[in-house]
């Protein structure tokens, strides 16, 4: 028997970026545990990827390379070889470039990996081709756009600052599923003394291991941090000294703003009782160090960006951020420390391209014209299931003259329109480099099974996508292994030369972000800028959501669960069976206002689209909300239409991010 143990790191998109450790035995992965030496893993995993050889060994794995048989959507595929493939893929290729340019090409990727090759493993090559461009903007924009609003390019404080916190706000994001590292420093400072509280629009599992819960209605927050902060220039509670040296225009947003949002009234918009409101005020401005982590759950609505912004002033006034531990965290941005720039080659583009927002992807199929998008390449990603507007996006690709290439590990939503689907490799068959986005920490890592079939990873096949299309560029010929030394090649500000050498052992190293001391701010006045005329709306104020609708009184809200990470790892039976099916939870007044009764097959419908849920009646959601989590794939459910059906492709105020959360319904017994 053939067995050992190899250390690797987690591919998917979350911020913990956790380090494994891989038995193989006869080349299966049979056993996946934390890596205990791993900073920020300690040894502890996650549900999913405990069971992460169900996943890489799935008898679902896709293994050679596919051509449509049947009707696009009906599934029925016949194996073609590698060669086949490449070439139809060229050919047709060859031939839209010639009838409408290259722009007529999408492609269409965002996270099913995120090492740094493998994900960006297409760019160069569209780049090349002068196809156009994906503005990848699904995630979070809006949180950066808001936190630049106020703070510039003043960097991240270090998300272990949180230890020394005396009271740790959780504020729309749900730790105990989607960052469990995060989840044990909120634990480990509680128990160092902190009060823990949550922020969210439903009872999570994060809310349940709070001292106390605070649930305001979807994209509402603004209005509470208003208030807030009402209450603190009201009681006198604001750091007046700290806001002299560190922030510029604070005198206009408290006589301008701050007067028409007192609790009485923002109570109303925020669903919160004046009373709470208060205290919560009192409770923030007497902390000596409050720690804020702010998750994205708050920024996927039409006024995401302003949020982050309004909530992101409180530190500013209340003075937190003198203290270590004070202050308020996004996000930690690794960025910088690789020239990521050798990999993605915007330089191969003669002239700057098309681009198409992956949130308007239904749009870009059925109306962009001049020229039409009349062939789709999608690798790492499942649009049919996790973008905005389903019915619009299957619409597009229903199209018989869209000629669509799916590079996938499984038959997914979005396979199943393909023209040609390709094999792709799981993380534990390719190398990559990654970097963290919760922390500081990165990692190489190589391949330590076979693959599977005839998968190849992204980067091989876009290797023999460039032959195929005669690019004539040495930057093509080079292998994985080539292009991760071209990132951690050279030294600077965060990796030292031993910090690259333990890269190359394979390590995960913590690097050193380019930090500066606190209250050091990175904006063009050198202040925290309550005040920037840079911006359409030059001071923090109350913005509407977009889901205000008449005839759909209930605000819908997808969330995530801890047995899935979006549409990946419906393919493991186990976890999928322990979500049972596609729930959609109600308050019981909601449900009795409209005759359900728990377990009752519901259908939610808005102008967009109508959904199949099975009804779920709790009290752990406020009445006049909706919850319903994951993102399941249509051969899992009923009626064939995720939760994506109800969304829609308008954007947030900032950053162009995607509105998912944005969403209102009616609900109807079937
Ligand atoms: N298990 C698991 N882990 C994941 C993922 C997953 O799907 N499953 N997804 C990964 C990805 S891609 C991302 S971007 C991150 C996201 O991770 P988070 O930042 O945690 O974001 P979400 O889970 O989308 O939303 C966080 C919380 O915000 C709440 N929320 C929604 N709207 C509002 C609002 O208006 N106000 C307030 N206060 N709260 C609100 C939601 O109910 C949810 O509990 O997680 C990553 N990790
Ligand atoms: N309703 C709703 N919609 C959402 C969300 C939500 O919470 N609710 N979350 C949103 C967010 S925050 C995000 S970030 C997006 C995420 O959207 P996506 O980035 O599309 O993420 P996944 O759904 O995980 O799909 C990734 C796919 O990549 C494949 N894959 C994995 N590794 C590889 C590889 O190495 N090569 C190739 N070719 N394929 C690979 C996997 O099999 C999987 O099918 O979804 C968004 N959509
Ligand atoms: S999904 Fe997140 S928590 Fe789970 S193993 Fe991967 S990085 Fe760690
Ligand atoms: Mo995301």
């Amino acid at each position: 028997m053939n067995q050992q143990i190899h250390r690797t790191v987690c591919p998917y998109d979350c911020p913990d970026t956790c380090g494994l450790l891989v038995e193989v035995e006869n080349g299966r992965a049979i056993k996946v545990t934390g890596d205990p030496d791993h900073p920020m893993t300690r040894g502890l995993l996650c549900p999913k990827m405990l069971h992460y050889g169900l996943t890489v060994h799935s008898p679902r794995r896709l293994t050679t390379p596919l051509l449509r048989s049947g009707t696009k959507g009906s599934g029925q595929f016949s194996p073609i070889s590698w060669d086949e493939a490449i070439r139809l893929i060229c050919d047709r290729w060859r031939v839209l470039i010639a009838e409408h340019g290259a722009e007529s090409i999408l492609p269409y990727s965002y996270a099913g990996t995120m090492g740094m090759v493998q994900r960006n493993a297409g760019h160069a090559f569209f780049h090349k081709l002068g196809a156009s461009r994906l503005e990848r903007t699904i995630c979070s924009p809006a949180k950066d756009a808001g936190w630049k609003a106020l703070m510039g390019d003043t960097p991240a404080i270090d998300p272990g600052e949180m230890a020394q916190s005396d009271l740790v706000i959780l504020w729309g994001i749900n730790a105990a599923a989607t960052s469990i590292h995060a989840m044990r420093d909120a634990h480990e400072a509680r128990r160092r003394g902190a009060r823990l509280l949550v922020i969210d629009t439903y009872r999570t599992p994060t809310a349940d291991a709070a001292d106390e819960a605070f649930l305001v209605k979807p994209g509402c927050d603004g209005a509470l941090a208003l208030a807030m902060m009402h209450v603190m220039v009201r009681d006198g509670s604001v750091d007046r000294a700290f806001i002299a040296a560190n922030v510029l225009g604070f005198e206009r947003f408290e006589s301008e703003i701050l007067p028409y949002c007192s609790p009485e009234r923002m109570a109303e918009v925020c669903g919160l009782p004046t009373e709470i409101i208060e205290k919560l005020a009192r409770e923030y401005a007497d902390a000596k160090s409050p720690f804020i982590r702010l998750g994205s759950g708050l920024t996927r609505y039409g006024n995401g960006a302003m949020t982050v912004r309004t909530i992101s002033c409180l530190p500013a006034v209340s003075g937190a951020w003198r203290h270590p531990g004070g202050g308020i965290l996004c996000g930690t941005s690794t960025g910088a420390a690789f020239p990521m720039a050798s990999i993605t080659r915007e330089d191969f583009m003669l002239q700057p391209t098309r681009l198409v927002s992956m949130n308007q992807l239904g749009s870009a199929l059925n109306d962009l014209s001049d020229p039409l998008v009349k062939s789709l390449y999608v690798y790492h990603s499942n649009p049919a299931a996790i973008a905005p507007d389903q019915n619009a996006v299957i619409r597009g690709l229903e199209r018989d003259d869209l000629f669509t290439v799916v590079h996938e590990r499984f038959m997914t939503d979005t396979a199943r329109y393909a023209d040609i689907v390709l094999p792709a490799t799981s993380s534990l068959e390719h190398a990559d480099l990654y970097r963290c986005y919760g922390g500081y920490h990165a990692q190489r890592c190589s391949a330590v099974i076979p693959v599977i079939g005839e998968s190849k990873n992204n980067w091989e096949v876009f290797r023999l996508l460039a032959q195929g299309m005669e690019l004539d560029e040495p930057f093509f010929h080079f292998s994985t292994d080539e292009l991760i030394e071209i990132l951690i090649g050279e030294e600077n500000q965060w990796r030292t030369a031993d910090i690259n050498l333990r890269l190359r052992r394979g390590e995960s190293v913590q690097m050193t972000p380019a930090s500066s001391p606190r209250c050091d701010w990175k904006t063009p006045s050198g202040r925290i800028e309550i005040l920037n005329d840079r911006e359409p709306e030059p001071l923090p104020r109350l913005l509407p959501t977009h889901a205000v609708q008449d005839g759909f009184p209930l605000r819908l809200q997808p969330a995530t669960t801890p047995l899935a990470l979006n549409s990946s790892f419906y393919e493991q039976d186990d976890l999928r069976q322990k979500q049972e099916c596609m729930v959609l939870m109600m308050n019981p007044v909601d449900a009795g206002q409209r005759g359900l009764t728990d377990g009752d097959a519901v259908i939610a419908c808005n102008t967009l689209g109508e959904v199949e849920f099975t009804l779920r009646i709790t009290e752990r959601i406020p009445a006049g909300t909706v919850v319903t989590e994951g993102v399941w794939w249509s051969e899992f459910i009923g009626g064939g239409r995720g939760v994506n059906a109800l969304t829609s492709q308008r954007l947030t105020d900032g950053g162009r991010g995607s509105t998912l959360y944005d969403v209102a319904v009616e609900v109807r017994g079937v």
